[in-house]
């Protein structure tokens, strides 16, 4: 019997010492295992040094991801695997989810730094009263372009991409909505057109554009325009300042036939873990100093007026990548065209993409 209780406490010291162990292992870095924040974010959407200053102020630590659209982000949230605790979705996303309640309404009261937003991008119609979204970076969609190899094509609209001359010159931004938005949008349709035949007939034109497309790209966009691969790319506006940044002969254009008007908005999908942290993030994004480092490192344009103040001013001032009002109304923002509409694009995208190979 005094054999069974001494292996017994053994047993149970070597079980004690073992838990206190794996604890300290999950507590790595002395943050405690409960105190984490996941958030999930397009490629190349944040300064991760603002990440850092983030854990140290708050010891919170966090678990930043990444996506490439709006829809693979949505089917990761709806699938529930990870609990994610802020998203980072544009507005017709925003609408889809917010009618799927897929969103947590916001405590205003624990967002001191919401003040710093311009009020044009509050209240927009996809969240009234912001009571879901909060500003995170804006922009539009056009074509940024190297004049040295356009030789005299002298570039105005998405018209002027099917021009025989640009034989395998273009790269495109991988986006469903943004390329049947060029197909739309170059037969001067709305880019929310819901009806068949226009539908049919954008896909059926964007069909011709290929022997002028080199290749549909993610973020490696930004680096072969910058070293000179293609002549033109269609991108989302902050890539083109990004692009011209690294190479300045490169220019940006929205073309005239119109084009798109986004805005990423940060929200707290409802399955949040850390609804407290969440707010913390969201507060310290809005925080001009930490919004102007943010703005300066991935080069979109930022809502934030008191970060715009600490900007370089040649940079706040270029119209092409923060157009004023009289310019932006002339644009479009994407809607929810609803679950089978969105998926009708979706389809003619992946067979316009299949088309090219
Ligand atoms: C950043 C992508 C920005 C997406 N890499 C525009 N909605």
């Amino acid at each position: 019997m005094r054999k069974l209780i001494q292996a017994f406490s053994v047993i149970v010291i070597v079980s004690v010492l073992l838990m206190f162990w794996v604890s300290k292992l999950n507590s790595s870095e002395g943050y405690t295992s409960g105190n984490t924040l996941t958030v999930f974010n397009w490629g190349d959407y944040i300064d991760e040094e603002l990440i850092d200053k983030f854990e140290e102020e708050t010891g919170i630590k966090v678990i930043y991801e990444t996506f490439d659209s709006n829809e693979s982000m949505l089917t990761k949230i709806q699938q529930g695997g990870t609990s994610y605790d802020v998203a980072v979705p544009s507005e017709y996303m925003i609408e889809k989810m917010k009618s799927e309640d897929l969103l947590l309404p916001l405590d205003h009261s624990k967002l001191p730094n919401l003040k710093h937003i311009d009020p044009r991008f509050l209240d927009l119609s996809f969240d009234p009263g912001n009571q879901y979204s909060i500003p995170y970076f804006w922009g539009t969609v056009g074509i940024v372009y190297n004049p040295e190899l356009l030789g005299d094509i002298e570039l105005k609209g998405w018209n002027d991409l099917w021009n025989p001359a640009l034989k395998n010159e273009i790269l495109m931004v991988d986006g469903a909505r943004e390329v049947i938005g060029i197909g739309l949008n170059s037969l001067h349709y709305s880019l929310n057109d819901t009806n068949n035949d226009h539908l049919l007939e954008a896909k059926a034109k964007l069909d011709t554009l290929t022997p002028n497309l080199k290749a549909i790209v993610g973020d490696e966009i930004k680096l072969l325009m910058a070293n000179e691969e293609a002549a033109i790319g269609v991108v989302w506006s902050g890539d083109a300042a990004d692009i011209m940044w690294e190479n300045d002969k490169l220019d940006y254009v929205v073309p005239e036939e119109g084009s798109n008007l986004w805005f990423d908005n940060m929200v707290i999908p409802k399955t949040a873990k850390n609804i407290e942290g969440a707010h913390q993030f969201i507060n310290f994004m809005l925080d001009p100093e930490n919004a102007a480092q943010n703005t300066d490192y991935v080069s979109y344009s930022t809502p934030n007026q008191a970060a715009l103040q600490l900007l370089d001013e040649e940079v706040v001032n270029d119209e092409r990548f923060y157009p004023p009002e009289e310019l932006t109304e002339k644009l479009e923002v994407y809607e929810d065209l609803g679950k089978e509409m969105l998926a009708y694009y979706n389809e003619l995208y992946l067979k316009f993409k299949m088309h090219r190979n």
